[in-house]
């Protein structure tokens, strides 16, 4: 065997397209439509050949539920190492004292916070979803909404920014065991040493769920919560741009706690190939070439989000500190919904999104949530932000849908001149 035996270290596209044609069909359409469109999700990211050569690796194999060291499968040694040197990469790069790099997705990885830190029927405070939240933080249709006792905040309708007063309000009258920060639809920064302070008034739990930005955090765009929360929770394949998965930083004192929650209360084995995956985006994400990527995320986001309020949609809060942005379409007459089909049609990849104090049900909205990871990952800059906010404008507003092949025209022109994954004759 040597390393260039793709049956050695990982994917042979070959076997599977000889083995399952149909499947092989889906994987080379997706990869199509990654490269034909526009991807605004602020969730989504395109991972480095590196992340997806560890994830299609036979580390899938193996069996290793407990952690190094502590396994209850023989066979052990390799796995092991893939996790010692994620979990030293996380504490470096995070400056944490703990990691655990575990968790299968970000919700696995909240609902470990819920195992380590709460009882049935504790209350906890956490940001109301259709103001930025998540489900996991206590909505009705969530175990976590269903099994504890979630009291909720949100943004001021003033500033559409988080409600400090409120937060502190509340917490001083429920005397929460744990207050959440942290969600889905948050442009603005958040103030950890706000929240810190509260927790510490009322002696709740500090959580930031910093699913959305811990990749910024990591390119050193933004300040940390580290230092400040008990425990941070996240997802590793959003601006981060590693593989599907969670993750959790947290203090040493509650390192066994959550070590517990995540295995044996929660999971049983992890996946050890996603594990190696998490390692190499940890090792990627701490060199200057992702700070400089981090910066270009937020930069860009700011250039489009002023763009597209030139355009006529209005950016809650007033504009991004990060690499999302929420715009309420009221003023030009057009749904959340209509402008996802619409988009859609013209190759634009977004999503509809609840804005704070929304008129609309949850399946129409007023707004959508534009994000940069996916574009800046493409080479993408300012000068492409302005025509891909033009080109937004003029899809959301094509209600008859004639101008949408002239827009996919110019998507396409963009996306060959940025390509997402670049065949060798493209670099
Ligand atoms: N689905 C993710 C997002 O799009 O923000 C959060 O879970």
């Amino acid at each position: 065997m040597s390393s260039s035996d793709p049956t050695f270290w990982g994917p042979d596209f070959q076997a599977l397209e000889q083995e399952d044609p149909e499947i092989a069909a889906v994987v080379l359409g997706e990869l199509a439509r990654l490269r034909r469109g526009l991807q605004l999700i602020a969730s989504e990211n395109f991972t480095s050949p590196a992340v997806l050569a560890a994830l299609g690796s036979t580390l899938s194999n193996k069996y290793a539920e407990g952690y190094a060291g502590r396994r209850y499968y023989g066979g052990c040694e390799e796995v092991d190492k893939a996790e010692i040197i994620g979990v030293e990469r996380a504490k470096a790069l995070f400056g944490a004292d703990h990691a655990n790099l575990q968790p299968h997705s970000g919700a696995s990885a909240n609902l470990a916070v819920y195992g380590a830190f709460l009882e049935p029927g504790d209350t906890y405070l956490a940001m109301a979803l259709p103001h930025g939240g998540h489900l996991t933080h206590g909505a009705k249709v969530s175990f976590t909404g269903k099994w504890f006792n979630p009291v909720h905040y949100g943004v001021s309708q003033e500033t559409e920014d988080i409600d400090y007063d409120q937060v502190r309000a509340l917490a001083r009258e429920h005397r929460p065991k744990m207050i959440v920060c942290g969600g889905s639809a948050i442009p603005r920064l958040i103030d950890f040493a706000a929240f810190r302070e509260i927790a510490d008034e009322v002696g709740a739990v500090l959580w930031v769920d910093a699913a959305h930005f811990i990749g910024l955090v990591a390119g050193k765009a933004i300040p940390s919560p580290v230092p400040y929360a008990d425990v941070v929770s996240f997802t590793t394949h959003k601006v981060l741009r590693g593989p599907r998965g969670g993750m959790l930083v947290c203090k040493q004192q509650h390192a066994a706690a959550i070590d517990k929650a995540v295995f044996p209360m929660m999971q049983g084995g992890p996946l050890m190939h996603g594990v190696a995956a998490k390692a190499v985006a940890l090792r990627e994400a701490a060199t200057p070439a992702y700070q400089a990527y981090a910066r270009q995320v937020i930069d860009n986001s700011q250039a489009l989000t002023a763009a597209l309020a030139a355009e006529g949609m209005r950016p809650i809060s007033g504009g991004t500190d990060t690499h999302l942005a929420l715009l309420d379409l009221q003023g030009i007459g057009v749904t959340g919904v209509d402008a996802e089909a619409r988009c859609g049609a013209a190759g634009i990849v977004l999503n509809k999104n609840a804005i704070p104090y929304d008129p609309q049900p949850a399946a129409v909205t007023s707004g959508i949530r534009v994000g940069t990871p996916a574009v800046t990952t493409q080479g993408m800059g300012v000068p492409e932000m302005a025509r891909i906010a033009s080109l937004i404008s003029r899809a959301v507003r094509d209600e008859s849908g004639t101008d949408a092949p002239a827009i996919a025209a110019e998507v396409s022109d963009l996306v060959t001149t940025f390509p997402a994954y670049p065949r060798p004759a493209d670099a």
